[in-house]
């Protein structure tokens, strides 16, 4: 079913607010005449966009996800469109200039769910009652934001368990105010073999949670738990659980551990007995805060056990397995997830691209066309352009990166970063190794730890820095 709304407005008149498919994909809010734009690469697109709904490369249209708002240059007036409930269909809104005119439609993809459009004098308001209206009928969870540190954007691959423990003993000799210490990618033998550890690792991820509790933290794992690699045991072992092409080839995707990866077919009745056994297994070693990355694998376009389950509602089925395994008290993050289709089953949510320590990437941003690169950048725009998302959930926009070694972000940037987390409210995490910290570093650090309720971002500027109306438009 496919929803039409003709607006008798120039177009010129206008600007556009996108929400993008799934954590890491650009959000922004930007002048409907502009041209967006879509990767030139294909492995960017399957793992950036929705390669069933990529954005436009034309002038004048723009494609969102779920909720869209077109807003007049200057004002708070203007539309907003949201699908009331992203549980089983994927909403995909789609704005066009033509001529004098802008043509609206949103097609869903799945069975029908009811889809709200308003006129309103007051955009921000609408955008945040329909949000929240979408986080209830969805059953939103929202438990206390906690304090993460993760290894990722120091240690990357290259983590071991002597890094982890190094710095949760520094993190306490300092009485730094975290709650959790999350081992993220590369603890474990292949995408799939969860419970095989990587030699370089130095250790077992079992071998953790017991040190980190001594500590007084609790303790965190990442899994892409719906990715199974090439090489992989899972691979060799269940062929069948894989999603498949037309040919019934198990489809290959992605190119993020040097080159494709299947993804499991969820609507496969011993894969989900797989995922929540996985989970189950985590929990059982002492993890209760899981970070659940690479999700859309599970909603990518392809050919299922059950072909009568929607894209999206494949996707929630493994959700839900994973929640089932972990527990209902259990935390549990989402990344690289189809944002509203996560609502009710997550407890928090990754809302942009990774952050890094510079400020953009402008080959692979710019010339490639990928908004979704990992760039502090990017992650700054599209979480700011999500801020109405606290209603579904918590949200993460990622870690501050308060060190200044190895690191060349300047304090301008440091300070963007810092006055976003604050305006978004939601996790606080960080990554920089204790240890090279400095007196500086350290109070920015502490700064950053500090838990804020979630604002709206329109009068948040920078001294010195672009105004968030540049930010969220890109125009810096
Ligand atoms: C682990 C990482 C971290 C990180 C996640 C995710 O498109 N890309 O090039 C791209 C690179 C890395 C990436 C996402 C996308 O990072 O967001 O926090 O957990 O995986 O491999």
């Amino acid at each position: 079913m496919t929803h039409r709304f003709t607006l008798n407005v120039h177009p010129a008149d206008l600007l556009v607010l996108t929400n993008g498919y799934q954590s890491w994909s650009e959000s922004e809010l930007r002048p409907l005449l502009d041209t967006p734009v879509r990767a030139k690469l294909q492995w960017m697109t399957e793992q950036g966009q929705d390669p069933a709904f990529a954005p436009s490369d034309e002038a004048g249209v723009w494609r969102s996800h779920t909720l869209v708002a077109l807003v007049r240059e200057g004002s708070n007036t203007g539309w907003v469109g949201c699908a009331l409930d992203a549980a089983h269909t994927f909403a995909h809104w789609e704005v066009r200039a033509a001529g004098d005119r802008v043509e609206v439609s949103c097609a869903l993809e799945g069975p029908e769910v009811e889809v709200a459009w308003e006129e309103t004098d007051d955009v921000i308001a609408t955008v945040e009652r329909l949000s929240a209206e979408l986080g209830r009928r969805m059953g939103a969870r929202t438990p206390a934001p906690l304090r993460v540190w993760c290894s990722w954007y120091s240690y990357f691959r290259e983590v071991t368990l002597g890094d982890m423990l190094d710095n949760a003993r520094l993190a306490k000799e300092r009485e730094l105010p975290f709650d959790v210490f999350q081992l993220d990618d590369g603890f474990q033998a292949d995408l799939g073999d969860w419970f095989g550890a990587d030699p370089t690792f130095g250790g077992h991820a079992r071998d953790l949670p017991a040190q980190l509790a001594e500590l007084g933290y609790r303790a965190g794992l990442w899994l892409a738990p719906f990715l199974v690699g090439p090489n992989s045991k899972l691979f060799a072992a269940h062929p069948e659980w894989l999603l498949k092409d037309d040919a019934g080839a198990p489809l290959l995707l992605g190119d993020n551990w040097g080159g494709p990866y299947a993804a499991l077919d969820t609507t496969h009745p011993e894969a989900l007995a797989w995922l929540r056994d996985l989970a189950a297994t985590c929990r059982g070693w002492g993890y209760d805060y899981l970070k659940i990355d690479f999700l859309y694998a599970a909603a990518f376009p392809g050919v299922r056990h059950d072909p009568a389950v929607s894209r999206a509602q494949a996707y929630r089925m493994g959700l839900q397995a994973i929640r089932d395994g972990l527990g209902e008290d259990g935390f549990l993050l989402a990344c690289g997830a189809p944002v509203a289709a996560s609502i009710g089953i997550v407890d928090a949510m990754r809302t942009g691209p990774d952050v890094t320590p510079f400020w953009d990437d402008q080959p692979r941003r710019v010339l490639l066309g990928d908004g979704a690169v990992p760039a502090t950048r990017s992650a700054l725009q599209t979480t700011l352009a999500r801020w109405y998302q606290h209603a579904w959930y918590q949200p993460d926009p990622d870690v501050m990166i308060a060190r200044r070694e190895l690191s060349l972000l300047r304090d301008h940037e440091r300070g963007a970063m810092l006055g976003m987390l604050d305006t978004i409210g939601g996790l606080r995490a960080s990554s920089d190794p204790i240890a090279m910290l400095g007196e500086a570093d350290l109070a920015l650090l502490r700064r950053s730890l500090e838990i804020t309720a979630p604002d709206r971002p329109v009068a948040l500027t920078m001294a010195g820095g672009p105004t968030v109306t540049q930010w969220v438009r890109g125009t810096f």
